[in-house]
C-alpha cells in the first residue's frame, strides 16, 4: 500500500483530498444536468409507424437494429447546431452547477476522440468535431463542473455485445449462468482505456457516472479495479456506485458490504425519508432520456421545483436530464422549464446550495432545508388563513420571507402545542415560497 501510495504521489502533481473535502463541492451543489445525446438522437425513438417504449436511447435494442444497421446512424451524426457555451450557460441559468455528458451510452457510440475505437464522433461521422472536448473547456470557461457518463454496457463493440451467442440478450443480460468468455477483453483493451483517455486528456473530471453494472459479464472486481484506476490518474474525481456491483435495483443505494462507489443514484424516484449517505436522484423531465418528440409527458416546472426541494430537504442531489435532438437543440419543453428553474433559484438559492436534510419531520404543506441555525421552510401549499404551523420544537428567532428585500419580521407565537408564523396572506411566489427561520439558541 505505501508503495502503491509512492507510486501515485509521483504520478499527480494533484493534492489528494480527504474524502470529505473531495465530496464538498458536490455535497454542496445540489443540482445538476444530465445531457443524454448520442446517435440515438437522431432516431427520436422510431422507425416508421413503430415507437420505442420507454427511453429512446434504447433505440437499437427497442426497434430491432442489427449492429449493422446501426452504424448509418454515428455516419449520419452531424449536429451542425450543438453550440457547447449556449448548453452550459442554460444549465447555469437555470441553477445547475455541474454537467454529466453520456461520452458512451450502451450504442457505443463516442462523443470524443477515442484512439483506441473508430466507432466516435471523429472517425464515423461527418461532424467531426471532439464534443466531449468543446463541452469541458465551455465548463472550464463558463465555470461549472464538467462530469462524464460512460456506459459499461455496450451493444456495439463484438467483444462486449452478446449477438455471439444463441439467446444471449446482452442488454437485459444479467443471468450468472451465460458467460460471454469475451467480455474481459473488452474490458481490459477497450473499455478501461476509454476511461482512461477520458481522465487524461479532458482536464479535471467532477463525476464519473457509470451505468450498466447489471451485466454479469462485469464483475466486482472489474469494478474496484476501475475505480482505482480512476482515482490514480485524478485522485480527487468522484466516481458514482454503479462503477461496481453492490447497487440495489431502482433505490439505488449500495447493498451492505465492501463495493466501490462514493455515491448512490436512485432512479425517477425519491426515497421517503433522508439517507444518511450521499446520493443523487437523477430523473427526465418527460419519460425519456434520449430525444423523443413522441413522449409529451411533460412534468411542470412547479413539481421539478418542488422535486428539487424534496430532493434537497432529505440531504441528496437532484440531477435532471436533456435529451438534445439531432441537430444538436435541446427541446422547447426542456428549455421553457429550465428557465423557469432558474427563475426559482436565483431568488430562493440560498435555501438550496449548501443546505441540509432538515432533522424535523416532514410538514403537510411542504419541506425544510436547514444550515447552521437557519431552518427553510419550502411552502408548496400555501396557509390559507396566513397562518404558517411549524414542527412544535422549532424554537424562532426571526422569521422572514426569503424574498422579501424588506427584510420585514413576521411575528411568530409559540403554545405547547404549536408554533404558528403570522405570513402574508397572499403566496410570494406561484411555486414553492420559502420562509427563512433563524432558530434561537
Ligand atoms: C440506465 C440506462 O439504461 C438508461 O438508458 C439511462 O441512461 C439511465 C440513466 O440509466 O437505466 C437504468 C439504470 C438503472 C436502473 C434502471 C434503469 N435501476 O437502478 O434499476
Amino acid at each position: 500500500v505505501l508503495n502503491a501510495n509512492l507510486g501515485l504521489a509521483q504520478k499527480s502533481n494533484v493534492k489528494k483530498l480527504s474524502d470529505d473535502e473531495r465530496m464538498e463541492w458536490w455535497r454542496d451543489s445540489k443540482f445538476g444536468m444530465f445531457i443524454h445525446w448520442g446517435a440515438y438522437s437522431i432516431i427520436g425513438g422510431e422507425r416508421g409507424t413503430k415507437i420505442a417504449g420507454g427511453g429512446a436511447e434504447w433505440a437499437m435494442d427497442k426497434l430491432d437494429y442489427t449492429v449493422e444497421e446501426y452504424e448509418k446512424f454515428p455516419e449520419m451524426f452531424n449536429p451542425v447546431m450543438f453550440d457547447a457555451d449556449a448548453w452550459v450557460t442554460m444549465a447555469k441559468n437555470a441553477g445547475m452547477k455541474y454537467i454529466v455528458l453520456t461520452s458512451k451510452h450502451h450504442e457505443g457510440f463516442g462523443l470524443w476522440d477515442s484512439k483506441v475505437s473508430d466507432y466516435d464522433v471523429i472517425d464515423k461521422s461527418p461532424f467531426k468535431r471532439d464534443i466531449v472536448k468543446e463541452l469541458a473547456e465551455a465548463c472550464k470557461k463558463q465555470g461549472i463542473k464538467f462530469c462524464l457518463y460512460y456506459s459499461i454496457v455496450d451493444w456495439h463493440h463484438p467483444q462486449a455485445q452478446g449477438n455471439l451467442f444463441p439467446n444471449y440478450n446482452i442488454s437485459q443480460h444479467d443471468d450468472p449462468s451465460v458467460v460471454n468468455p469475451e467480455f474481459p477483453k473488452y474490458y481490459e483493451n477497450y473499455m478501461k482505456p476509454q476511461v482512461g483517455e477520458l481522465l487524461k486528456n479532458y482536464g479535471d473530471i467532477g463525476v464519473v457516472w457509470f451505468d450498466g453494472d447489471w451485466i454479469s459479464d462485469y464483475t466486482t472486481e472489474m469494478g474496484k479495479d476501475l475505480y482505482k484506476y480512476i482515482r490514480d490518474i485524478q485522485p480527487n474525481t468522484i466516481v458514482n456506485n454503479r462503477v461496481d456491483k453492490g447497487r440495489m435495483g431502482m433505490e439505488g443505494m449500495n447493498a451492505e458490504g465492501n463495493f466501490a462507489g462514493d455515491f448512490g443514484t436512485p432512479e425517477q424516484e425519491i426515497p421517503d425519508t433522508g439517507i444518511d449517505s450521499d446520493w443523487e436522484a437523477c430523473m427526465t423531465m418527460n419519460g425519456s432520456w434520449g430525444y423523443k418528440p413522441s413522449d409529451n409527458n411533460w412534468k411542470s416546472s412547479e413539481d421539478l421545483i418542488q422535486k428539487l426541494v424534496d430532493i434537497v430537504s432529505k440531504g441528496g442531489n437532484f440531477l435532471l436530464n436533456i435529451g438534445p435532438d439531432g441537430f444538436g437543440r435541446f427541446p422547447a419543453e426542456s428549455i421553457r422549464r429550465l428557465d423557469a428553474m432558474g427563475e426559482w433559484t436565483k431568488k430562493n438559492g440560498e435555501a438550496i446550495y449548501g443546505a441540509k436534510a432538515s432533522p424535523y419531520d416532514k410538514p403537510k404543506w411542504g419541506r425544510y432545508t436547514q444550515k447552521g441555525n437557519v431552518i427553510y421552510a419550502h411552502v408548496f401549499d400555501w396557509p390559507k388563513d396566513g397562518l404558517l404551523k411549524l414542527n412544535k420544537n422549532i424554537k424562532v428567532k426571526k422569521a422572514t420571507v426569503l424574498t422579501d428585500n424588506s427584510n420585514t419580521e413576521l411575528s411568530s407565537i409559540a403554545t405547547s402545542r404549536e408554533v404558528l408564523v403570522d405570513v402574508p396572506m397572499l403566496a410570494p411566489d406561484a411555486t414553492v415560497s420559502v420562509v427563512k427561520i433563524e432558530l434561537a439558541k
